[in-house]
């Protein structure tokens, strides 16, 4: 049924499946992206999914992508709404993800960066939301149990009201 997801790496550490992704997108394209494979952009609960999630960004092959796009941070599940980060996991607030480092001068964007990133080196950055950026998708194992079809369901209804379905 989910033969359609593909090229995820499961870390049996975390009980997540992960997957970079190589075609620069901006914010809302690359959530829908990631929607489209039953998964999400990546929230980071813990120093040891950030350390996975440096460790991918190092080891997956990205300089040979051309094209224009900001090098040196990827998309991930967070957003400024209502003057409040928070993830894209029910909504909960960024500050109760359990993994909050910003980048040094992070958040800087004055409001004008909405969106949620990733530097390479594991530190949160706000990012204006059209800005193309390589981005990484997160899978929950237990979205594939019925018993949390709910939970799936909300993300869905978010990512319908993003990409105005
Ligand atoms: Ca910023």
């Amino acid at each position: 049924m989910f033969h359609f997801i593909s090229d995820y790496e499961y870390v049996q550490k975390l009980g997540r499946c992960y997957k970079f992704h190589l075609m620069p997108m901006n914010w809302t394209e690359a959530y829908a992206a990631c929607y489209t494979e039953q998964s999400y952009l990546a929230v980071i609960n813990s120093q040891d999914e950030a350390d996975y999630l440096v460790n991918l960004t190092n080891k997956t092959p990205k300089d040979k992508v051309e094209g224009n796009f900001l090098r040196g941070a990827v998309h991930l599940g967070f957003q400024l709404k209502k003057n409040r980060w928070q993830t894209v996991v029910r909504n909960m607030p960024l500050s109760d993800s359990g993994y909050i480092k910003w980048g040094g001068g992070q958040p800087d964007g004055k409001g004008e960066e909405k969106c949620g990133s990733m530097f390479y080196n594991g530190h949160l950055n706000d990012i204006r939301c059209d800005q193309n950026l390589f981005f990484i998708c997160e899978h929950e194992i237990d979205l594939l149990r019925n018993s949390q079809i709910l939970r799936f369901g909300e993300v869905f209804t978010t990512a319908k009201s993003l990409v105005g379905m």
